[in-house]
Protein backbone atom coordinates (compact mmCIF):
# COMPACT_ATOMS: atom_id res chain seq x y z
CA UNK A 1 0.00 0.00 0.00
CA UNK A 2 2.70 2.12 1.04
CA UNK A 3 4.36 1.71 -2.13
CA UNK A 4 1.29 2.28 -4.01
CA UNK A 5 0.47 5.80 -2.14
CA UNK A 6 4.34 6.39 -3.03
CA UNK A 7 4.10 5.77 -6.77
CA UNK A 8 0.65 7.88 -6.83
CA UNK A 9 2.96 10.31 -5.23
CA UNK A 10 5.50 10.51 -7.69
CA UNK A 11 3.26 10.06 -10.99
CA UNK A 12 1.20 13.31 -8.85
CA UNK A 13 4.47 15.48 -8.64
CA UNK A 14 5.97 14.86 -12.11
CA UNK A 15 2.39 15.78 -13.72
CA UNK A 16 3.13 19.12 -12.16
CA UNK A 17 6.80 19.40 -12.92
CA UNK A 18 6.01 19.01 -16.19
CA UNK A 19 2.82 21.33 -15.78
CA UNK A 20 5.04 23.90 -14.20
CA UNK A 21 7.49 24.20 -17.52
CA UNK A 22 4.44 24.43 -20.03
CA UNK A 23 4.51 27.82 -22.15
CA UNK A 24 1.76 29.77 -23.95
CA UNK A 25 0.31 28.16 -27.14
CA UNK A 26 2.71 27.93 -29.98
CA UNK A 27 2.35 30.35 -33.10
CA UNK A 28 2.01 27.82 -35.90
CA UNK A 29 5.65 26.06 -36.77
CA UNK A 30 7.53 28.95 -35.35
CA UNK A 31 9.00 26.77 -33.23
CA UNK A 32 11.58 24.76 -34.07
CA UNK A 33 11.66 20.99 -34.94
CA UNK A 34 14.29 18.78 -34.00
CA UNK A 35 15.70 15.59 -35.52
CA UNK A 36 18.20 14.07 -33.31
CA UNK A 37 20.58 11.51 -34.89
CA UNK A 38 22.87 9.28 -32.82
CA UNK A 39 24.77 6.31 -33.52
CA UNK A 40 25.87 3.30 -31.32
CA UNK A 41 30.07 3.63 -31.24
CA UNK A 42 30.34 6.09 -34.06
CA UNK A 43 34.07 7.47 -33.07
CA UNK A 44 34.83 11.03 -34.85
CA UNK A 45 37.85 9.40 -36.35
CA UNK A 46 35.63 7.60 -38.68
CA UNK A 47 33.81 11.00 -39.99
CA UNK A 48 35.00 12.78 -42.81
CA UNK A 49 34.60 16.28 -41.59
CA UNK A 50 36.80 15.37 -38.43
CA UNK A 51 39.49 12.95 -39.65
CA UNK A 52 39.54 11.91 -43.85
CA UNK A 53 42.14 9.15 -43.10
CA UNK A 54 39.68 6.35 -42.86
CA UNK A 55 36.79 6.89 -44.66
CA UNK A 56 34.13 9.73 -46.34
CA UNK A 57 30.87 10.56 -44.75
CA UNK A 58 29.76 12.81 -47.29
CA UNK A 59 26.14 13.07 -45.81
CA UNK A 60 27.19 13.44 -42.38
CA UNK A 61 30.00 16.13 -43.29
CA UNK A 62 26.89 17.78 -44.82
CA UNK A 63 25.57 19.04 -41.50
CA UNK A 64 28.90 20.51 -40.58
CA UNK A 65 29.11 22.43 -43.39
CA UNK A 66 25.54 23.81 -43.22
CA UNK A 67 26.39 24.46 -39.62
CA UNK A 68 28.84 23.63 -36.46
CA UNK A 69 31.13 21.15 -36.28
CA UNK A 70 32.56 20.89 -32.37
CA UNK A 71 35.56 19.35 -31.78
CA UNK A 72 35.75 18.81 -28.11
CA UNK A 73 32.32 16.93 -27.55
CA UNK A 74 33.02 14.60 -25.38
CA UNK A 75 30.38 12.87 -22.56
CA UNK A 76 30.42 12.18 -18.83
CA UNK A 77 30.15 8.70 -18.58
CA UNK A 78 31.65 7.01 -21.71
CA UNK A 79 29.02 3.76 -22.07
CA UNK A 80 25.88 3.27 -24.30
CA UNK A 81 22.59 3.09 -21.61
CA UNK A 82 24.47 5.36 -19.40
CA UNK A 83 25.37 8.21 -21.94
CA UNK A 84 21.48 8.18 -23.07
CA UNK A 85 20.17 8.20 -20.08
CA UNK A 86 22.06 11.71 -19.45
CA UNK A 87 21.21 12.66 -22.58
CA UNK A 88 17.42 12.56 -21.71
CA UNK A 89 17.91 13.52 -18.10
CA UNK A 90 20.18 16.90 -18.26
CA UNK A 91 21.76 15.01 -15.31
CA UNK A 92 24.91 13.00 -14.20
CA UNK A 93 24.91 9.59 -14.00
CA UNK A 94 25.13 9.55 -10.05
CA UNK A 95 22.43 11.62 -10.06
CA UNK A 96 19.72 9.80 -12.55
CA UNK A 97 20.62 6.50 -11.45
CA UNK A 98 21.94 5.01 -14.84
CA UNK A 99 25.49 4.55 -13.78
CA UNK A 100 25.94 1.28 -15.97
CA UNK A 101 24.54 -0.82 -19.01
CA UNK A 102 23.29 -3.29 -15.85
CA UNK A 103 20.72 -1.10 -13.52
CA UNK A 104 17.44 -0.37 -15.41
CA UNK A 105 16.52 3.31 -16.23
CA UNK A 106 14.30 4.63 -13.59
CA UNK A 107 11.29 5.73 -15.04
CA UNK A 108 10.68 8.48 -12.15
CA UNK A 109 13.34 10.52 -14.04
CA UNK A 110 11.68 13.45 -15.82
CA UNK A 111 13.16 13.55 -19.59
CA UNK A 112 13.37 16.37 -21.91
CA UNK A 113 10.96 14.58 -24.55
CA UNK A 114 8.38 14.51 -21.74
CA UNK A 115 8.82 18.38 -21.55
CA UNK A 116 8.77 19.16 -25.09
CA UNK A 117 5.47 16.60 -25.42
CA UNK A 118 3.72 18.69 -22.54
CA UNK A 119 4.19 21.69 -24.32
CA UNK A 120 2.69 20.39 -27.48
CA UNK A 121 5.75 19.02 -29.52
CA UNK A 122 5.13 15.62 -31.56
CA UNK A 123 7.48 13.14 -30.82
CA UNK A 124 8.54 9.83 -32.10
CA UNK A 125 11.67 7.33 -31.69
CA UNK A 126 12.95 4.94 -33.73
CA UNK A 127 16.19 2.42 -33.08
CA UNK A 128 18.13 1.50 -30.06
CA UNK A 129 17.67 2.77 -26.91
CA UNK A 130 18.40 0.58 -24.57
CA UNK A 131 17.24 0.86 -21.66
CA UNK A 132 15.26 -2.29 -20.90
CA UNK A 133 12.06 -0.07 -20.32
CA UNK A 134 9.78 1.63 -22.86
CA UNK A 135 10.69 5.62 -23.42
CA UNK A 136 8.33 8.01 -21.71
CA UNK A 137 7.36 11.79 -23.24
CA UNK A 138 7.17 9.57 -26.99
CA UNK A 139 3.83 9.74 -29.01
CA UNK A 140 5.41 6.90 -31.42
CA UNK A 141 7.97 4.69 -31.09
CA UNK A 142 9.60 1.42 -32.22
CA UNK A 143 12.78 0.43 -30.96
CA UNK A 144 15.09 -2.65 -30.39
CA UNK A 145 14.93 -4.96 -27.70
CA UNK A 146 18.86 -4.13 -25.62
CA UNK A 147 21.28 -4.21 -28.00
CA UNK A 148 19.31 -5.41 -31.12
CA UNK A 149 20.63 -6.94 -33.88
CA UNK A 150 21.66 -5.80 -37.29
CA UNK A 151 19.40 -8.48 -39.66
CA UNK A 152 15.81 -9.09 -39.80
CA UNK A 153 15.35 -7.40 -36.07
CA UNK A 154 12.72 -7.53 -33.55
CA UNK A 155 11.02 -4.10 -32.55
CA UNK A 156 9.21 -3.22 -29.30
CA UNK A 157 6.49 -0.63 -31.00
CA UNK A 158 4.39 1.30 -28.91
CA UNK A 159 1.40 0.53 -31.13
CA UNK A 160 1.93 -2.98 -32.64
CA UNK A 161 3.66 -4.75 -29.96
CA UNK A 162 6.52 -6.41 -30.69
CA UNK A 163 7.68 -7.37 -34.36
CA UNK A 164 10.10 -8.76 -36.62
CA UNK A 165 11.07 -6.56 -39.72
CA UNK A 166 13.00 -7.70 -42.11
CA UNK A 167 16.28 -6.39 -43.68
CA UNK A 168 19.13 -4.40 -42.60
CA UNK A 169 18.87 -2.88 -38.99
CA UNK A 170 20.40 0.74 -40.19
CA UNK A 171 17.96 0.95 -43.52
CA UNK A 172 15.13 -0.21 -41.74
CA UNK A 173 15.43 2.53 -39.25
CA UNK A 174 15.96 4.91 -41.72
CA UNK A 175 12.89 3.43 -43.35
CA UNK A 176 10.67 4.49 -40.41
CA UNK A 177 11.96 7.59 -39.62
CA UNK A 178 11.69 9.01 -42.98
CA UNK A 179 8.15 6.84 -43.28
CA UNK A 180 7.11 8.63 -40.02
CA UNK A 181 8.58 12.53 -41.28
CA UNK A 182 6.27 11.41 -44.28
CA UNK A 183 2.90 10.14 -43.23
CA UNK A 184 2.44 10.44 -39.77
CA UNK A 185 4.00 14.00 -38.95
CA UNK A 186 1.08 16.56 -37.80
CA UNK A 187 1.92 19.98 -39.73
CA UNK A 188 0.43 21.61 -37.08
CA UNK A 189 2.71 21.06 -34.30
CA UNK A 190 6.63 21.24 -34.14
CA UNK A 191 8.35 17.93 -33.67
CA UNK A 192 11.20 16.03 -32.13
CA UNK A 193 11.85 13.35 -33.56
CA UNK A 194 14.72 10.52 -32.23
CA UNK A 195 16.58 8.54 -35.52
CA UNK A 196 18.78 6.02 -33.04
CA UNK A 197 21.58 3.61 -34.64
CA UNK A 198 23.00 0.28 -33.60
CA UNK A 199 25.38 0.74 -36.40
CA UNK A 200 28.29 0.96 -36.04
CA UNK A 201 27.93 -1.73 -32.82
CA UNK A 202 29.88 -4.53 -32.32
CA UNK A 203 30.57 -6.95 -34.14
CA UNK A 204 30.36 -4.55 -36.84
CA UNK A 205 28.46 -6.51 -39.50
CA UNK A 206 27.55 -4.28 -42.52
CA UNK A 207 24.76 -3.90 -45.11
CA UNK A 208 25.24 -6.48 -48.08
CA UNK A 209 25.47 -3.84 -50.89
CA UNK A 210 28.83 -2.99 -48.95
CA UNK A 211 30.57 -6.21 -48.37
CA UNK A 212 32.55 -6.44 -51.50
CA UNK A 213 33.64 -2.48 -51.47
CA UNK A 214 35.27 -2.57 -47.70
CA UNK A 215 36.26 -6.12 -47.31
CA UNK A 216 38.79 -5.10 -50.41
CA UNK A 217 40.24 -2.21 -48.46
CA UNK A 218 43.48 -1.67 -46.71
CA UNK A 219 43.32 1.47 -43.96
CA UNK A 220 46.30 3.51 -42.20
CA UNK A 221 47.44 2.04 -39.20
CA UNK A 222 47.17 4.36 -36.01
CA UNK A 223 50.90 5.06 -34.59
CA UNK A 224 50.08 3.79 -30.87
CA UNK A 225 48.61 0.29 -32.51
CA UNK A 226 51.26 -1.90 -30.79
CA UNK A 227 51.32 0.64 -27.47
CA UNK A 228 52.66 -1.31 -24.47
CA UNK A 229 50.92 0.87 -21.77
CA UNK A 230 54.44 1.71 -20.39
CA UNK A 231 54.46 5.44 -18.47
CA UNK A 232 50.47 4.77 -17.31
CA UNK A 233 49.30 3.39 -14.30
CA UNK A 234 47.39 -0.06 -13.87
CA UNK A 235 44.20 0.79 -15.35
CA UNK A 236 45.52 1.16 -18.80
CA UNK A 237 47.13 -2.29 -18.52
CA UNK A 238 44.92 -4.48 -16.99
CA UNK A 239 41.69 -3.32 -19.08
CA UNK A 240 40.37 -6.40 -21.75
CA UNK A 241 40.06 -4.35 -25.04
CA UNK A 242 42.94 -5.12 -27.00
CA UNK A 243 42.69 -6.01 -30.36
CA UNK A 244 45.17 -8.81 -30.03
CA UNK A 245 44.07 -10.81 -27.14
CA UNK A 246 40.15 -9.79 -26.24
CA UNK A 247 38.81 -9.19 -29.68
CA UNK A 248 36.86 -12.40 -30.73
CA UNK A 249 38.08 -14.24 -34.03
CA UNK A 250 34.49 -15.97 -34.81
CA UNK A 251 32.30 -12.66 -33.84
CA UNK A 252 34.26 -9.78 -34.37
CA UNK A 253 36.91 -10.83 -37.22
CA UNK A 254 34.52 -13.28 -38.64
CA UNK A 255 36.80 -16.23 -39.04
CA UNK A 256 34.34 -19.14 -39.46
CA UNK A 257 34.44 -21.94 -36.45
CA UNK A 258 35.68 -24.53 -38.24
CA UNK A 259 38.33 -22.44 -39.22
CA UNK A 260 39.32 -21.71 -35.78
CA UNK A 261 39.68 -25.22 -34.80
CA UNK A 262 41.60 -26.12 -37.74
CA UNK A 263 44.05 -23.97 -37.31
CA UNK A 264 44.37 -24.66 -33.47
CA UNK A 265 43.86 -20.46 -32.34
CA UNK A 266 42.57 -20.06 -29.01
CA UNK A 267 39.32 -18.67 -28.48
CA UNK A 268 39.76 -15.49 -27.08
CA UNK A 269 36.60 -15.05 -25.28
CA UNK A 270 33.70 -17.65 -24.37
CA UNK A 271 31.64 -16.13 -26.49
CA UNK A 272 34.43 -16.17 -29.42
CA UNK A 273 32.34 -18.68 -31.85
CA UNK A 274 29.21 -18.87 -30.55
CA UNK A 275 28.78 -14.98 -31.75
CA UNK A 276 29.52 -15.86 -35.13
CA UNK A 277 26.90 -18.75 -35.37
CA UNK A 278 24.19 -16.80 -33.72
CA UNK A 279 24.93 -13.94 -36.21
CA UNK A 280 24.22 -15.91 -39.25
CA UNK A 281 21.80 -17.76 -37.43
CA UNK A 282 19.88 -14.49 -38.06
CA UNK A 283 20.32 -14.34 -41.90
CA UNK A 284 17.90 -15.46 -44.23
CA UNK A 285 18.91 -17.45 -47.32
CA UNK A 286 19.59 -14.94 -49.99
CA UNK A 287 21.59 -12.49 -47.30
CA UNK A 288 23.56 -15.52 -45.83
CA UNK A 289 24.58 -16.00 -49.86
CA UNK A 290 26.15 -12.72 -50.22
CA UNK A 291 27.44 -12.96 -46.94
CA UNK A 292 29.13 -16.21 -48.21
CA UNK A 293 30.06 -14.96 -51.56
CA UNK A 294 32.59 -12.20 -49.71
CA UNK A 295 33.63 -13.76 -45.90
CA UNK A 296 34.40 -17.23 -47.53
CA UNK A 297 37.61 -15.47 -49.41
CA UNK A 298 38.25 -13.56 -46.39
CA UNK A 299 38.32 -16.93 -44.32
CA UNK A 300 40.22 -18.42 -47.24
CA UNK A 301 43.02 -15.75 -47.57
CA UNK A 302 43.27 -15.70 -43.76
CA UNK A 303 44.06 -19.82 -43.29
CA UNK A 304 46.57 -19.51 -45.62
CA UNK A 305 48.58 -16.53 -44.41
CA UNK A 306 47.87 -17.65 -40.64
CA UNK A 307 50.44 -20.34 -40.48
CA UNK A 308 53.33 -17.73 -41.69
CA UNK A 309 52.15 -14.88 -39.47
CA UNK A 310 53.84 -13.55 -36.58
CA UNK A 311 52.18 -12.00 -33.74
CA UNK A 312 52.72 -8.45 -35.22
CA UNK A 313 51.12 -9.74 -38.23
CA UNK A 314 48.29 -10.76 -36.53
CA UNK A 315 47.32 -7.75 -35.29
CA UNK A 316 48.07 -5.53 -38.55
CA UNK A 317 45.53 -7.92 -40.55
CA UNK A 318 43.30 -8.25 -37.60
CA UNK A 319 43.24 -3.78 -37.34
CA UNK A 320 42.05 -4.12 -41.37
CA UNK A 321 39.69 -6.43 -40.86
CA UNK A 322 38.36 -4.68 -38.07
CA UNK A 323 37.85 -1.56 -40.13
CA UNK A 324 36.70 -2.92 -43.06
CA UNK A 325 33.61 -3.98 -41.31
CA UNK A 326 33.37 -1.03 -39.00
CA UNK A 327 33.86 1.15 -41.80
CA UNK A 328 31.25 -0.94 -43.93
CA UNK A 329 28.77 -0.12 -40.87
CA UNK A 330 28.99 3.67 -41.42
CA UNK A 331 28.62 3.67 -45.17
CA UNK A 332 24.78 2.78 -44.20
CA UNK A 333 24.67 5.12 -41.62
CA UNK A 334 25.92 7.60 -44.22
CA UNK A 335 23.62 7.13 -46.67
CA UNK A 336 20.49 7.19 -44.10
CA UNK A 337 21.42 10.45 -42.99
CA UNK A 338 21.77 11.79 -46.69
CA UNK A 339 18.18 10.55 -47.17
CA UNK A 340 16.64 12.30 -44.06
CA UNK A 341 18.50 15.48 -45.24
CA UNK A 342 16.91 15.26 -48.84
CA UNK A 343 13.56 15.09 -47.46
CA UNK A 344 13.92 17.50 -45.10
CA UNK A 345 15.25 20.07 -48.06
CA UNK A 346 12.33 18.76 -50.48
CA UNK A 347 9.78 19.07 -48.41
CA UNK A 348 10.95 23.23 -47.24
CA UNK A 349 11.97 21.10 -43.88
CA UNK A 350 15.01 21.95 -43.40
CA UNK A 351 14.89 26.04 -43.14
CA UNK A 352 13.26 25.51 -39.02
CA UNK A 353 14.51 22.16 -38.23
CA UNK A 354 18.10 21.69 -36.11
CA UNK A 355 19.35 18.62 -37.07
CA UNK A 356 22.02 17.21 -34.72
CA UNK A 357 24.16 14.18 -35.51
CA UNK A 358 26.29 12.55 -32.48
CA UNK A 359 27.21 9.30 -30.78
CA UNK A 360 26.50 8.05 -27.59
CA UNK A 361 30.21 8.41 -26.97
CA UNK A 362 33.95 7.45 -28.29
CA UNK A 363 35.36 4.70 -29.55
CA UNK A 364 38.80 3.32 -30.13
CA UNK A 365 39.92 2.51 -34.15
CA UNK A 366 42.98 0.58 -32.57
CA UNK A 367 44.23 3.67 -30.68
CA UNK A 368 47.03 1.67 -27.72
CA UNK A 369 46.02 -1.37 -29.20
CA UNK A 370 41.89 -1.21 -28.38
CA UNK A 371 38.30 -1.35 -29.63
CA UNK A 372 35.63 -0.39 -27.32
CA UNK A 373 35.64 2.96 -25.25
CA UNK A 374 35.02 3.03 -21.01
CA UNK A 375 38.05 5.18 -20.98
CA UNK A 376 38.43 8.98 -20.22
CA UNK A 377 41.38 9.09 -22.27
CA UNK A 378 40.09 10.49 -25.53
CA UNK A 379 39.24 8.75 -27.94
CA UNK A 380 36.44 7.32 -26.16
CA UNK A 381 35.80 10.50 -24.02
CA UNK A 382 35.52 12.91 -26.99
CA UNK A 383 32.60 12.21 -29.37
CA UNK A 384 31.10 13.43 -32.65
CA UNK A 385 28.96 15.98 -32.62
CA UNK A 386 27.91 18.32 -35.82
CA UNK A 387 24.53 20.56 -35.29
CA UNK A 388 22.72 22.42 -37.98
CA UNK A 389 20.23 24.85 -37.63
CA UNK A 390 19.99 27.48 -40.31
CA UNK A 391 18.29 30.74 -39.06
CA UNK A 392 20.55 30.61 -35.94
CA UNK A 393 23.93 28.78 -36.96
CA UNK A 394 26.82 29.86 -39.19
CA UNK A 395 26.78 27.75 -42.22
CA UNK A 396 30.49 26.33 -41.80
CA UNK A 397 30.86 27.08 -37.85
CA UNK A 398 33.63 25.26 -35.55
CA UNK A 399 33.70 25.19 -31.86
CA UNK A 400 36.22 23.77 -29.95
CA UNK A 401 34.25 24.36 -26.04
CA UNK A 402 34.17 21.08 -23.89
CA UNK A 403 30.21 20.74 -24.31
CA UNK A 404 29.06 17.67 -23.49
CA UNK A 405 25.83 15.44 -23.80
CA UNK A 406 24.92 16.40 -20.69
CA UNK A 407 23.75 19.84 -22.19
CA UNK A 408 21.06 18.34 -25.03
CA UNK A 409 18.59 18.51 -22.90
CA UNK A 410 18.85 22.41 -21.63
CA UNK A 411 19.61 23.03 -25.66
CA UNK A 412 16.66 21.90 -27.18
CA UNK A 413 14.44 23.24 -24.08
CA UNK A 414 15.41 26.60 -24.70
CA UNK A 415 15.58 26.02 -28.51
CA UNK A 416 12.31 25.20 -28.02
CA UNK A 417 11.55 28.25 -25.76
CA UNK A 418 11.16 25.97 -22.27
CA UNK A 419 12.52 27.49 -19.35
CA UNK A 420 14.54 23.85 -18.28
CA UNK A 421 13.98 22.62 -14.75
CA UNK A 422 16.51 23.97 -12.20
CA UNK A 423 17.84 21.15 -11.16
CA UNK A 424 19.11 19.94 -14.44
CA UNK A 425 23.07 19.65 -14.49
CA UNK A 426 24.38 20.63 -18.07
CA UNK A 427 24.35 24.16 -19.89
CA UNK A 428 22.46 25.35 -22.54
CA UNK A 429 24.31 25.57 -26.01
CA UNK A 430 21.82 28.31 -27.81
CA UNK A 431 24.83 31.32 -26.91
CA UNK A 432 27.06 29.37 -28.56
CA UNK A 433 24.85 28.73 -31.53
CA UNK A 434 24.59 32.31 -31.72
CA UNK A 435 28.78 32.93 -31.15
CA UNK A 436 27.85 34.38 -27.94
CA UNK A 437 29.30 31.26 -25.77
CA UNK A 438 32.73 32.49 -24.28
CA UNK A 439 31.77 32.07 -20.70
CA UNK A 440 30.98 28.40 -21.35
CA UNK A 441 32.15 25.49 -18.70
CA UNK A 442 36.21 25.55 -18.64
CA UNK A 443 36.38 22.04 -17.05
CA UNK A 444 34.33 18.31 -17.77
CA UNK A 445 33.43 16.16 -15.16
CA UNK A 446 33.46 12.34 -16.16
CA UNK A 447 32.80 9.53 -13.95
CA UNK A 448 32.77 5.93 -15.24
CA UNK A 449 31.27 2.78 -13.07
CA UNK A 450 31.34 -0.78 -14.70
CA UNK A 451 33.38 -2.75 -13.17
CA UNK A 452 34.20 -5.84 -13.24
CA UNK A 453 32.84 -5.91 -16.17
CA UNK A 454 33.23 -6.97 -19.91
CA UNK A 455 36.18 -5.16 -20.86
CA UNK A 456 37.89 -4.49 -17.21
CA UNK A 457 37.74 -0.62 -17.13
CA UNK A 458 38.17 0.36 -13.75
CA UNK A 459 36.08 2.60 -12.00
CA UNK A 460 37.33 5.98 -12.47
CA UNK A 461 36.70 9.46 -12.06
CA UNK A 462 38.08 12.78 -13.14
CA UNK A 463 38.01 16.09 -15.18
CA UNK A 464 39.38 17.53 -18.03
CA UNK A 465 40.16 21.06 -19.22
CA UNK A 466 41.81 22.74 -22.01
CA UNK A 467 45.47 21.31 -20.99
CA UNK A 468 45.12 18.89 -18.71
CA UNK A 469 43.69 15.91 -17.35
CA UNK A 470 43.40 14.44 -14.19
CA UNK A 471 41.73 11.16 -13.24
CA UNK A 472 41.44 8.50 -10.28
CA UNK A 473 40.94 5.14 -10.97
CA UNK A 474 39.46 3.72 -7.58
CA UNK A 475 37.45 0.10 -6.07
CA UNK A 476 40.31 -2.47 -6.01
CA UNK A 477 43.22 0.61 -7.06
CA UNK A 478 43.77 3.90 -5.98
CA UNK A 479 45.78 5.39 -8.81
CA UNK A 480 46.07 9.19 -10.00
CA UNK A 481 47.15 9.94 -13.32
CA UNK A 482 47.67 13.55 -14.94
CA UNK A 483 47.60 14.33 -18.41
CA UNK A 484 49.86 17.50 -19.98
CA UNK A 485 47.11 17.99 -23.39
CA UNK A 486 49.59 20.23 -25.10
CA UNK A 487 52.03 18.00 -25.09
CA UNK A 488 51.05 14.68 -24.96
CA UNK A 489 48.35 14.16 -27.77
CA UNK A 490 48.25 10.64 -27.20
CA UNK A 491 47.53 10.79 -23.34
CA UNK A 492 51.55 8.18 -23.21
CA UNK A 493 52.53 9.56 -20.37
CA UNK A 494 51.38 10.02 -16.97
CA UNK A 495 52.92 12.79 -15.50
CA UNK A 496 50.95 13.11 -11.93
CA UNK A 497 54.42 12.11 -9.71
CA UNK A 498 56.57 14.68 -11.89
CA UNK A 499 58.44 17.51 -9.55
CA UNK A 500 57.54 20.12 -13.12
CA UNK A 501 53.87 19.57 -12.37
CA UNK A 502 52.78 19.99 -8.80
CA UNK A 503 51.32 22.86 -9.13
CA UNK A 504 48.91 22.21 -11.77
CA UNK A 505 48.13 19.34 -9.82
CA UNK A 506 47.52 20.95 -6.81
CA UNK A 507 45.17 23.06 -9.19
CA UNK A 508 43.58 20.37 -10.61
CA UNK A 509 43.06 18.57 -7.61
CA UNK A 510 40.99 22.09 -6.20
CA UNK A 511 39.02 21.76 -9.47
CA UNK A 512 38.07 18.20 -9.24
CA UNK A 513 36.73 18.63 -5.72
CA UNK A 514 34.65 22.01 -6.50
CA UNK A 515 33.12 19.92 -9.27
CA UNK A 516 32.29 16.58 -7.33
CA UNK A 517 30.48 19.61 -5.03
CA UNK A 518 29.05 21.45 -8.11
CA UNK A 519 27.38 18.48 -9.09
CA UNK A 520 26.60 16.49 -6.17
CA UNK A 521 29.05 13.70 -6.84
CA UNK A 522 30.50 12.13 -3.53
CA UNK A 523 32.61 9.53 -2.07
CA UNK A 524 29.19 8.22 -0.41
CA UNK A 525 27.72 7.48 -3.69
CA UNK A 526 30.46 6.00 -4.90
CA UNK A 527 30.17 3.39 -2.52
CA UNK A 528 26.86 3.04 -2.72
CA UNK A 529 26.97 1.97 -6.33
CA UNK A 530 29.63 -0.54 -5.77
CA UNK A 531 27.29 -1.79 -3.06
CA UNK A 532 24.35 -2.04 -5.54
CA UNK A 533 26.48 -3.33 -8.36
CA UNK A 534 27.48 -6.31 -5.88
CA UNK A 535 24.14 -7.54 -5.52
CA UNK A 536 24.07 -7.83 -9.04
CA UNK A 537 27.54 -9.25 -8.91
CA UNK A 538 25.79 -11.95 -6.63
CA UNK A 539 22.36 -12.47 -8.96
CA UNK A 540 25.00 -13.49 -11.75
CA UNK A 541 23.36 -10.80 -13.76
CA UNK A 542 27.03 -9.02 -14.93
CA UNK A 543 28.58 -10.13 -18.07
CA UNK A 544 32.54 -10.61 -18.02
C1 LIG B 1 28.48 -5.80 -25.56
C2 LIG B 1 29.80 -5.91 -26.31
C3 LIG B 1 30.88 -5.12 -25.60
C4 LIG B 1 30.40 -3.72 -25.34
C5 LIG B 1 29.11 -3.77 -24.58
C6 LIG B 1 28.53 -2.43 -24.25
N1 LIG B 1 30.22 -7.27 -26.40
O1 LIG B 1 28.58 -6.45 -24.34
O2 LIG B 1 32.03 -5.10 -26.39
O3 LIG B 1 31.35 -3.00 -24.61
O4 LIG B 1 28.15 -4.46 -25.36
O5 LIG B 1 28.36 -1.66 -25.41
S1 LIG B 1 29.54 -8.26 -27.46
O6 LIG B 1 30.45 -9.38 -27.59
O7 LIG B 1 28.25 -8.66 -26.92
O8 LIG B 1 29.36 -7.52 -28.71
S2 LIG B 1 27.35 -0.50 -25.33
O9 LIG B 1 27.57 0.36 -26.51
O10 LIG B 1 26.03 -1.06 -25.34
O11 LIG B 1 27.63 0.21 -24.09
CA1 LIG C 1 27.67 2.74 -27.41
Amino acid sequence: MKKILISIGLVALSAVLLFSFKVSPPKKNKRPNIIFIMSDDHAYQAISAYDNRLTQTPNIDRIAKEGMLFSNACVTNSICAPSRAVILTGKHSHINGKVDNYFPFDTTNVTFPQILQANGYQTAMFGKLHFGNNPKGFDEFKILPEQGHYYNPDFITKKEGKTQVKGYVTDIITDMTLNWLKNQRDDDKPFFLAYLHKAPHREWLPAERHYKEFTQKTFPEPSTLFDNYEGRGRAAKEQEMTLMHHMTWGGDSKIKPENIDKLGIKENHWTDKMLYKSNLARMDATQRKAWDETYDKVNDDFVSKFPKMTEKDQLKWRYQRYMQDYLGCIASVDEGVGKVLDFLKQNGLDENTIVVYTSDQGFYLGEHGWFDKRFIYDESFKTPLLIKWPKVIKAGSRNSQMVQNLDFAQTFLEAAGIKAPADMQGESLVPIFKGQGKNFRDAAYYHFYEYPSIHMVKRHYGIVTENFKLIHFYHDIDEWELYDRRKDKNELKNVYNALAYAKIREEMHKKLTALRIKYKDSEQLDKMYIEKYKELEKKGAIFK
